[in-house]
């Protein structure tokens, strides 16, 4: 810090990150791309699940999303002109295998090739996410991942993206947040494929690991040993409002069901035992898991991505009542409002749980480094008689949680990066373009983009590798 930084000067010590420490913004292919049937893209299950009335919010579908499979070269320009130095996309399966296996359509590489040279070209590092919930619909129509078949094609598919990109993108996803896939869309229905069936959801997760597994080996044999490989998933810090046995046995249960049920197995502990044994009422749901599965899955990561929105806060409830929601085989726990201040979404506003997240993640998850690969919140901005888009609340929002980060780091957790969900308003699966989660406004009758107030903060945070320890007028 010199002696000119205005920081200094008005006595505000800035929060200071660590000097390489990676910021940038994250979006997911069927969120923005549009182009659902451009380029010889096959039908993916959320084409479908869109398609079938009463399912999405609106009536709102993948066309045109924010047309980004036309307009990216000025959406890179905006996340220069932002300061990014790291864009999370999503590779759409359907535009690379329009049936999920055989046939490569090459003008669907062509399209991520394009983009990845755009984001080289302006100094910004692309990571790539080779899954993020669009399965093609052929696969879909064979089982999905209730299929174990789908690991397999999954695992075809990754090597042929690595064989064309691998030359120029060292960080690697395999799978965006399977918990949702496999819990909202077998388990409660609320998202593509919109099946409602708890035991289909496990054995669906497991299915979604072992692809992750059989991807990660596949690709670390193909790698330079500089890629970074890894999966995200989306945690919840789990909270109680008491420490009797009752309230630590619901708090461990929905824990289980969210969060180790899947990080567990990836971190080489395997299934939880407890979570095994409180979904057996569903029937034998772990015949799935085959001898040599979990050595597959255990395929040793780089890092690992974060989401976090939201705690969840939870009660006891009688032992042998199923608890309506999305927790496959959970019983015996009430599900609690969120508390306090809420996004526009509904979601419980709380930065402390975020801190006590990732804390709790860099102890147990093998000393892999995190990186917050989506954090953020959804208000329904609007761009005002100047044309701004002022969202204190997002602005708020980002401040506290990037604060979050630093108490975290403080506490010794290793968080590599911060990146913010998301770059551009977009679809929000179920719930259509109803919620905003941009930093940047998009405008769907014109395409027009306009940045908000909150990236104007994140831009100047990125520029300074630091925030002041208070204040939202940064
Ligand atoms: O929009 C989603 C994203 O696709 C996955 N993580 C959560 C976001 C907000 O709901």
């Amino acid at each position: 810090m010199t002696t000119t930084d205005p920081d200094v000067e008005v006595g505000r010590e800035l929060l200071q990150f660590p000097p390489d420490f990676l910021w940038g913004a994250a979006t997911a292919s069927f969120q923005i791309e549009g182009a659902t049937t451009v380029d010889g893209r096959g039908t993916s299950i959320w084409d479908t699940f869109a398609a079938t009335p009463g399912k999405v919010l609106g009536g709102d579908t993948g066309d045109p999303a924010c047309d980004h499979y036309h307009r990216y070269e000025n959406d890179v320009e905006l996340m220069s002109s932002l300061g990014l130095a790291a864009y999370r996309f999503s590779v759409a399966w359907p535009r690379i295998q329009p049936l999920g296996s055989g046939a490569v359509e090459t003008r669907g590489l062509d399209f991520y090739d394009r983009l990845v040279d755009s984001l080289l070209a302006s100094g910004i590092q692309p990571l790539v996410t080779l899954y993020h919930w669009d399965l093609p619909q052929a696969l879909e129509d064979a089982g999905g991942w209730r299929n174990r078949d789908t690991a397999y094609r999954f695992a075809e598919y990754a090597t042929i993206v690595h064989g064309r990109l691998g030359d120029r993108v060292k960080a690697w996803t395999t799978l965006n947040e399977p918990w949702c896939s496999a819990f909202l869309g077998y388990g409660n229905g609320i998202h593509a494929p919109g099946i409602a069936d708890p035991r289909a959801a496990l054995e669906a997760a497991h299915h979604l690991l072992l692809g992750h597994g059989l991807a990660t080996a596949a690709l670390r044999s193909l790698a330079p040993a500089d890629h970074r490989l890894s999966i995200v998933l989306n945690f919840s810090t789990v909270w109680a409002d008491g420490a009797s046995e009752e309230h630590l046995t619901a708090v461990r249960k929905v824990d289980g069901l969210q969060n180790r049920i899947l990080l567990d197995p990836i971190t080489g502990r395997g299934y939880p035992e407890d979570v095994l044994l409180e979904t057996a009422w569903l029937g034998d749901w772990t015949r799935v898991i085959r001898d040599g599965d979990l050595e597959i899955i255990e395929a040793p990561l780089d890092w690992l991505g974060v989401n976090y929105y939201a705690p969840a806060r939870v009660a006891p409830a009688d032992g042998d009542v199923v608890t309506p929601g999305p927790f496959a085989g959970l019983r015996g726990v009430e599900l609690l409002p969120p508390r306090g201040e809420l996004t526009g979404f509904g979601w419980e506003q709380n930065a402390d749980a975020f801190t006590e997240l990732l804390v709790r993640l860099s102890r147990d998850s093998a000393g892999l480094p995190l990186v917050v690969t989506e954090n953020g919140s959804a208000f329904p901005d609007t761009v005002d008689g100047l044309g701004r888009v002022v969202d204190v609340e997002r602005t708020r929002y980002l401040v506290d949680h990037v604060r979050a980060v630093h108490r975290a780091i403080a506490q010794g957790a290793d968080v590599r990066g911060y990146l913010a969900w998301s770059l551009l308003d977009n679809f929000e699966w179920a719930a259509g373009y109803s919620q905003r989660f941009g930093i940047v406004h998009v405008d769907y009758e014109t395409q027009r983009r306009t940045v908000k107030e909150s990236a104007a903060t994140l831009s100047r945070i990125i520029r300074d590798n630091g925030l002041p320890p208070t204040g939202y007028d940064i």
